[in-house]
């Protein structure tokens, strides 16, 4: 790994990128999850790299849904593996919830790969080897699962998904909650709470918060940070011309 020096300006973001080129040269990681980590970057800029009000609060709801859930469990792809290992087990625990390998690019070897990981920083069980269940409509491997772990979920936490199984996991009637910095995503618009954060402290957040049971609407969030986004590019563009 390159040694990035803490008084680097941008340390926090070149020390995050190091782990996901990590990931890939352990083989956890997908070639196309740097470039996915290059979208989220983008849009974490446009939030000013910090975790905004609205995020806080969609990770508290996410948390109190987990919590009242029967069988929840966390889906955890090569990402999540290189950027969290050790919080997304901690949350797992905190939550009572499943962990379970589930790859847009799936090869078995990839998936034995992210298991030992987890396994490595406390996790007891990981599901996803089996792979004896089918999310209906997801075409080839993308839309293979366990029987006991996201098939039978009640609600499912995808970090970083693909728009797709997102949409289809909500077909199949599953309550799903995702972590993507794109407030645009077919994913973000599709779950039932979007947490617009960088996974890097959505997940130690989650944690660690309080949660929130009062209502809360997806959508009104969702607009809420389009329009904080678009407020704060404002306040950029008169700082640019000053
Ligand atoms: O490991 P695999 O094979 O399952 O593949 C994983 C990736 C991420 C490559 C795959 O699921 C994929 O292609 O995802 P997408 O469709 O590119 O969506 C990923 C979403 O996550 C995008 O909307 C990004 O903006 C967002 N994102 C990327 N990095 C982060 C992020 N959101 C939060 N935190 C990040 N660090």
């Amino acid at each position: 790994m390159v040694e990035v020096p803490e008084s680097h300006p941008r340390y926090e973001s070149l020390k995050t990128r190091e782990l996901l080129v990590e990931g890939v040269e352990k083989g956890i990681t997908s070639k196309a999850g740097l470039i996915a980590h290059g979208r989220g970057e983008m849009f974490d800029y446009l939030i000013g790299e910090e975790t905004i009000e609205q995020a806080k609060k969609a990770e508290r709801k996410a948390v109190a849904d987990m919590l009242d859930a029967e069988n929840p469990v966390i889906s955890v792809n090569g990402n999540v593996a290189a950027l969290v290992p050790a919080a997304i087990v901690s949350l797992a625990e905190r939550l009572d919830a499943k962990l379970e390998v589930n790859l847009f690019h799936r090869t078995d070897e990839r998936i034995e790969k992210i298991e030992k990981e987890l396994k490595e920083n406390g996790a007891k069980k990981v599901y996803g080897k089996k792979a004896d269940a089918k999310i209906p409509g997801l075409d080839h491997d993308r839309g293979l699962c366990d029987k006991e772990g996201i098939f039978s979920a009640d609600v499912v936490l995808v970090p970083l998904e693909d728009g797709d199984r997102t949409k289809a996991l909500a077909d199949m009637g599953k309550r799903t909650i995702t972590i993507d910095l794109n407030p645009l995503s077919r994913s973000a618009k599709t779950a039932d709470i979007t947490i617009v954060d960088n996974i890097v402290r959505a997940v130690p957040n989650m944690c660690d918060c309080e949660p929130f049971y009062d209502d809360f609407d997806d959508a009104e969030n969702l607009s809420s940070i389009l329009d904080f986004m678009c407020e704060r590019l404002g306040s950029l563009s008169k700082d640019v011309k000053k």
